[in-house]
């Protein structure tokens, strides 16, 4: 049974900046369910894309991992070669649930996991990364060396799957987006003070970028092709794609 997240369902006389502590660790799977529009679709696609792009002998990175959904995804789907999965995550008590969940199944390929910044993990000989919902937390100035390093540690033919909550470019479609997103929460049983306690509490913490953005900065660090292929509401996951040999 999961535990319900009701973290911001009392009235705070101040609000504090949302942190990946405890509290927030032990609703986690309740939290993001609730909250991201396709979450459950998007865990999906990142395991058929494993299954898909995934090479004998490389590694796996799944930055910003939390209870570990991607790599389990990842580690179900690649039960037909050999792999390293390694998952990274700068909260404690996030690494320490995810030991938790990890050691619990018995997968095809090792999960390693480490308590560090994802600005601070070595990436290379990789066919896969995955940022689900992790870049938008990283300091915008910091965004284009993480990604140029990801870049840099990718195998010919690699991707990375990158995804995020992006804002809209004109300030009315932004609010639809906003509006749309906010009765989703509602229809999943958010209060309307939880929805806007919440917001207040992600105000300087998650930083989104626009989808154009997105594409150009990582264009620019290199790889060939971004493709968005979900959206829902202010919610994306795109696919970059390094050049293969071939093509390049
Ligand atoms: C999922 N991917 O379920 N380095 C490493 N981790 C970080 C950093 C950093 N610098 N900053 C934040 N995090 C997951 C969901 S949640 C998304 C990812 C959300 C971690 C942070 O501790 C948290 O666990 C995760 O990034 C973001 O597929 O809650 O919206």
């Amino acid at each position: 049974m999961q535990k319900p997240d009701n973290i911001f369902a009392s009235h705070m006389t101040t609000v504090s900046d949302f942190r990946f502590d405890e509290h927030v660790a032990d609703v986690f799977p309740d939290m993001i369910q609730r909250s991201v529009p396709g979450y459950q679709t998007i865990l999906h696609t990142i395991g058929e894309l494993a299954r898909a792009r995934v090479t004998e002998g490389s590694n796996v990175y799944d930055l910003g991992c939390s209870l570990g959904a991607a790599s389990l995804a990842v580690a179900r789907n690649t039960d037909h070669l050999f792999c390293q999965i390694t998952g990274i995550d700068n909260s404690p008590a996030m690494i320490e649930r995810c030991e938790r969940v990890i050691s619990s199944f018995h997968l095809p390929n090792p999960v390693t996991l480490h308590c560090e910044s994802a600005l601070d993990t070595k990436i290379e000989n990789a066919s896969m990364v995955i940022m689900n919902f992790t870049l938008q937390f990283i300091p915008p100035e910091q965004r284009e060396t993480l990604l140029s390093k990801i870049f840099n540690g990718l195998n010919p033919g690699g991707i990375l799957v990158l995804s995020e909550k992006i804002q809209h470019p004109s300030e009315q479609g932004n609010h639809l987006l906003i509006d749309l997103h906010h009765q989703f929460k509602r229809n999943n049983g958010y209060s309307e003070l939880e929805v806007s306690q919440k917001r207040a509490a992600l105000e300087n913490v998650m930083l989104t970028d626009t989808y154009q953005t997105h594409e150009s900065r990582l264009k620019k660090v290199g790889f060939e092709d971004v493709v968005m292929w979900f959206k829902c509401y202010n919610f994306t996951s795109m696919v970059a794609i390094k050049a293969d040999g071939d093509n390049a």
